[in-house]
């Protein structure tokens, strides 16, 4: 089997590429390791920032979106002793985010992709990119029933996340890995219930951060800090909506609309870049080129502002003979990333207590008290200064 470009992986990365591709006229496939329905429910993130919205916009891909999305531009942060709320859709470059399901969006890509007769392979994972130093890379698959196959292309997209085989398929030498474990651990839950409030809610509390985001009028994404090395069926129903209550101050804030938790995932934060994100024709893309912790909800955002760079520098390498902005993919996007990874270190320090160096986390936020007075120091400015608001804003919403 064969194409012209073969992308691993049917997340927002791949999804986009794919779509993006088959409207320039680029003979493509996409390879999916995991079966259909699996890909069109698996819950992650909701928050798309108002860039992403453009991207998909022009490339009309935004009817959902537009549909059933929410516009939002408010988050509230609170301590044990007080709140305060930033309308970032004033603040900054006026931008705002929409929020809408991921699973939601995959689905839309992936009707339009098959719409539009994409071809894509599902149950068929990636075992291993071959020979992406040259121009006539392969890669090596298997179905559902283990049976071995092999795709001819002349560039491959990884976009099949931190775990895919295109990370793995890189030679040590070839590339280098900037890592970091932020030390922090997250409870991540939906609930079969409405939201709380009408904003992103940022608890910055002793025993923890708390964190509560709506994705629809019948879901909401809590998030909870605990220690590492939390099951993630530890805690029963009753303590996370007590430790969720008392952490987001409902005492003084009002109450919280609780409901069955229908997802649990314990998530450590983490970071980590590959450089370069080209290899010969082999490029990574999306949660592939670098893993970011969803604190500042970057990830799918980063995935689909990769996924047109790299379907720009695609077309004009396959349809004009023009590889200068391939050459380029790299560096350009490296450049967003790294902004990304800053801001996104920014809010872990911001809304965690810093861990004493080489101390376990234990239960409570832990943490040096001279690191914690910081931290309620940046949140004043962040309260207080205009100018320190617009920069959140800018940097929230923005890429
Ligand atoms: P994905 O979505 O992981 O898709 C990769 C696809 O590749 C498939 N795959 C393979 N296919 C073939 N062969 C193989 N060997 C394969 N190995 C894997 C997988 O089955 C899958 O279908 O990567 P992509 O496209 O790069 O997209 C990245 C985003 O999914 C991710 O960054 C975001 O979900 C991060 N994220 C958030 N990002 C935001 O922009 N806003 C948010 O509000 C937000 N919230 C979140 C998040 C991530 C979270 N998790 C997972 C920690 C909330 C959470 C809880």
């Amino acid at each position: 089997d064969s194409a012209d470009v073969v992308i691993l992986g049917a997340g927002p990365a791949g999804l986009v590429l794919g779509n993006l591709l088959r409207a320039a006229g680029v003979d493509c496939v996409i390879l999916e390791r995991a079966a259909r329905e699996h890909v069109q429910t698996r819950a992650r993130a909701g928050y798309l920032a108002q860039h992403t919205v453009s991207i998909l916009e022009r490339h009309g891909l935004a009817e959902g979106l537009r549909r059933r999305g929410q516009e939002h531009a408010v988050c509230e942060f609170r301590t044990e002793d007080d709140r305060f709320r930033l309308d970032y859709s004033l603040l900054g470059k006026g931008e705002q985010h929409w929020v809408y399901p991921q699973q939601e969006l995959v689905t839309d890509l992936l009707n339009r992709y098959l719409t539009a007769g994409g071809r894509i392979c599902f149950q068929t994972g990636a075992e291993a990119v071959r020979d992406f130093g040259g121009t006539r890379p392969t890669v090596d698959v298997r179905d559902a029933d283990g049976r071995p196959g092999r795709w001819h292309a002349r560039y491959v997209a990884g976009c099949d996340g931190r775990h895919g085989a295109a990370r793995r398929s890189l030679p040590a030498g070839a590339v280098r890995r900037y890592h970091r474990d932020h030390a922090v651990t997250w409870l991540g839950l939906l609930a079969q219930a409405p939201p709380s409030l009408d904003a992103v809610g940022y608890a910055v509390h002793p025993r923890g951060f708390a964190g509560h985001m709506a994705r629809s009028p019948e879901v909401t994404r809590y998030y909870l800090q605990v220690p590492r090395g939390t099951a993630p069926g530890a805690w029963s129903g009753e303590r996370i909506w007590d430790e969720l209550a008392l952490r987001l101050g409902a005492a003084a804030h009002g109450p919280l609309r609780s409901g069955p938790i229908v997802q649990r995932a314990v998530v450590d934060l983490e970071s980590d870049v590959l450089e370069p994100l080209r290899h010969g024709s082999l490029f990574l893309v999306g949660d592939a080129a670098g893993l970011i912790s969803p604190s500042a909800a970057k990830g799918a955002n980063l995935a689909v502002l990769e996924a047109e760079i790299l379907a720009d520098g695609l077309t004009a390498a396959l349809r004009h003979s023009d590889p200068g902005p391939l050459d380029r993919y790299s560096a350009q996007c490296l450049a967003y990333i790294w902004r990304a990874q800053e801001f996104s270190h920014w809010m872990i320090r911001l809304l965690h207590a810093e861990p004493e160096a080489g101390g376990a986390q234990d239960g409570a936020d832990g943490g040096s008290p001279f690191q914690d007075r910081l931290r309620h120091s940046r949140l004043q400015a962040l309260r207080s200064s205009r100018t320190q608001q617009d920069w959140f804003a800018e940097n929230y919403v923005g890429l």
